[in-house]
């Protein structure tokens, strides 16, 4: 675990960022999977999810800094002090890359070895500035930025931040002995609200004393008013927020002060730390590194590099940053099992009371809805079974040719029959009607009849055979329906329904115009059909039969 110099930083800033948060609350209404484990601490004891941040590190330790400027590329002398308060006590060495025991490489600024140090060139100038870039390679949430000098400390440094990998920066503080002269800044001696998320100037931490060892601490939250409801202020999580640190030293203190001439002065770094966390918005208590850099370990059903959006199915709310008093978890869409995929909408969610937004996509087994929660069209809902099952919906069955379409009513499975059409599939005739040979009108209703073979009405029987209204007849009219039924459906066909013409034809049969009733009336109202009946027949007797 990289080393955390804890001493300089006030107890309360430790507090607020490793927080203990009191009185949390579990906000979730909603039962939530893929729990962690029961000793995250990301959970409590109950499983319920609460507020977690990962521990600070020395984000700095080991990596790479950028410098403007290092000695040794040209053999130099430099002077420094071996006793802090001792101006006597100046010691000169040679700086020389060539040789591993005079060189001061930047490395030596991030390792964990308190003796070694990086030192620039000798001879800077007033106009000449030294950068040291120090790229973090994520977003962190920072504490402090530390710097321990192997050399007087600068009589001029600003330290900036960057949010975006380096390609804009962002003061984060100055150091000065004239804040007004070097940056054009007051000096400041207290920050206000409006300018929390701001800069500011101090003469503090620039003397020339300690000559050795002295130390530049910053604190990017200290004196910052809403510090202390860190996890409330969107302002403050941005103020601390950064990809990259850069320091730039502006100014030496005089040779003069430093009891050293110019000529040889230089600066000169032991340690460089920066105390951070992953940014993980608090739903993860651990972030790990490797190959692809630090990683947060995601609870509350969050994932993202910074736990920053809802893993997939669970877009019920609207992601945001855990906070101490609520987890703010991610919830699962509620699909009744029909569903893997969901998707977040704002309005609805905003209708619910902003308790649930989420609406399922391509529902299966048959169901539809926001939370695959009823029966699709042709389909009605089996009660025998919850709508969790894979069952819960079945077929409508409804007739193909008796109703009106294939929709049926989800709760009884009544079909919408035709005119004259009745049963929950429609597939008979309801009473008072028989069936026609008509597609759409299958049932007609039942008129004064009267057959061709007799001048009187005749009551249908279901089972008929055609045969036996083709029976020659005792009345003034002859035809030979044998003839005329073989003619027109074949051999011996079956009547299912019946051979009749209205009283107002039958006016014009008596008057001998057989042919025509024959060919205008007899076809449309006699049912004839094969023995072999096609799926799509309707039962004129009544008793169910499916549509397959
Ligand atoms: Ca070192």
């Amino acid at each position: 675990m990289p080393r955390i110099w804890w001493g300089f930083i006030p107890f309360y800033i430790i507090s607020l960022l490793c927080p203990v948060p009191k009185g949390q609350e579990n906000n979730s209404n909603k039962a939530s999977t893929n729990r962690g484990s029961s000793d995250s601490p990301c959970y409590d004891a109950k499983q319920r999810p609460k507020y977690c941040i990962p521990d600070f590190i020395n984000v700095a330790l080991g990596r790479e800094v950028i410098t403007s400027n290092t000695c040794g590329r040209v053999p130099q002398k430099l002077c420094y002090f071996l006793d802090s308060a001792n101006i006597t006590s100046r010691r000169c060495q040679l700086c020389d890359q060539k040789k591993a025991d005079t060189s001061y490489p930047p490395s030596y600024m991030t390792d964990t070895d308190a003796q070694t140090c990086w030192r620039s060139e000798s001879g800077i100038t007033l106009q000449q500035n030294v950068t040291l870039t120090l790229p973090l390679g994520r977003r962190f949430e920072l504490v402090y930025v530390s710097l321990r000098f192997c050399s007087p400390r600068p009589d001029s440094m600003a330290i900036y931040k960057s949010m975006d990998h380096g390609k804009t920066w962002i003061p984060f503080q100055f150091y000065s002995s004239h804040c007004r002269r070097v940056y054009d800044q007051a000096t400041t001696s207290a920050i206000t609200k409006p300018m929390q998320h701001e800069a500011t100037c101090t003469d503090f931490q620039t003397g020339v004393k300690p000559l050795t060892k002295g130390l530049v601490a910053f604190m990017p939250l200290a004196g910052r008013p809403s510090a202390r409801r860190f996890e409330y202020s969107p302002v403050l999580q941005d103020w601390v927020t950064s990809t990259d640190i850069r320091v730039v030293f502006n100014r030496l203190h005089h040779g003069k002060k430093m009891g050293i001439r110019r000529k040889t002065a230089f600066y000169g770094v032991s340690e460089l730390q920066v105390g951070g966390r992953c940014k993980c918005n608090g739903h993860a208590s651990r972030c790990t590194e490797g190959k692809e850099g630090f990683m947060c370990d995601c609870q509350h059903n969050t994932v993202g590099p910074e736990c920053d959006t809802c893993k997939p199915f669970y877009f019920d709310r609207p992601w945001q940053r855990a906070t101490p008093s609520n987890a703010h978890e991610c919830v699962a869409c509620e699909c009744n099992s029909h569903s893997r995929r969901c998707r977040f909408n704002m309005e609805l969610y905003k209708l619910s009371g902003r308790k649930s937004g989420g609406i399922c996509l391509n529902c299966r087994h048959n169901t539809a809805g926001r939370h695959c929660h009823y029966c699709k069209q042709g389909f009605k809902r089996e009660m025998s079974k919850p709508m969790s099952s894979r069952k819960a919906c079945k077929p409508c069955q409804c007739h193909p040719i008796g109703a009106v379409n294939a929709i049926c009513n989800q709760t009884t499975g009544q079909c919408q029959c035709k005119t004259g059409v009745t049963g929950m599939t429609c597939n008979r005739c309801t009473q008072g009607f028989q069936q026609s040979r008509s597609a759409q009108m299958p049932c007609v209703r039942i008129q004064e009849e009267m057959t061709t073979t007799a001048a009187y009405p005749v009551e249908w029987k279901a089972g008929t055979e055609c045969q036996s209204y083709c029976k020659p007849s005792h009345s003034r009219v002859h035809m030979n329906l044998r003839k005329y039924c073989k003619k027109d459906y074949g051999k011996r066909p079956l009547i299912h329904g019946v051979l009749h013409v209205s009283l107002a034809k039958k006016m014009h049969l008596l008057k001998g115009g057989l042919q025509h009733i024959r060919k205008q009336y007899v076809p449309s109202q006699v049912i004839c059909n094969e023995r072999n009946e096609g799926p799509s027949s309707i039962n004129h007797s009544g008793g169910e039969r499916g549509a397959s």
